[in-house]
């Protein structure tokens, strides 16, 4: 009977403030990618890296939203972020950069409004860059 009424006030709880909805996207670690590279979520979902043996997650300095928290997980450690900025995130894994293990998150619809800041950054280039380029067709591809 306790339990019961702990139950039902978590989901009042959820209800309001609107977390009922929220989902936890995955982004498997696979060889030197991230699959899938680009991922399209809402503002408040989770995006959870897993298979992470040898691999990393960090953001990208001036590549992910203004005002957004920065992450960098532990090597070789499965890792959540829940994203609550809209925006465009560019996101590499430390050891294996050079391969091209870079990977985008859009947070929310439309064209996200760093999206510009992004592609100006001096970072733009190399694997960086040619994630991007994917981020880019992605977007088309959506209609942002
Ligand atoms: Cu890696």
């Amino acid at each position: 009977m306790h339990i019961r009424r702990i139950t039902l006030s978590g989901l009042a709880m959820a209800l309001i403030s609107g977390n009922v909805l929220a989902a936890t996207v995955e982004v498997k670690a696979a060889a030197t990618k991230f699959e899938p590279t680009v991922v399209f979520v809402k503002a408040g979902d989770t995006v959870k890296w897993t298979n992470m043996a040898a691999h990393d997650t960090v953001s990208i300095a001036g590549m992910i939203p203004e005002g957004a928290q920065a992450w960098q997980s532990k090597m070789s450690e499965d890792f959540s972020v829940t994203l609550d900025a809209a925006g465009v995130y560019i996101y590499k894994c430390s050891p294996h950069v050079s391969l091209g293990m870079v990977g985008a998150i859009v947070v929310g619809e439309g064209k996200p409004a760093n999206i510009a800041a992004v592609k100006s950054s001096p970072e733009n280039k190399g694997m960086i860059g040619r994630a991007i380029r994917e981020l880019d067709k992605a977007l088309q591809a959506k209609g942002f």
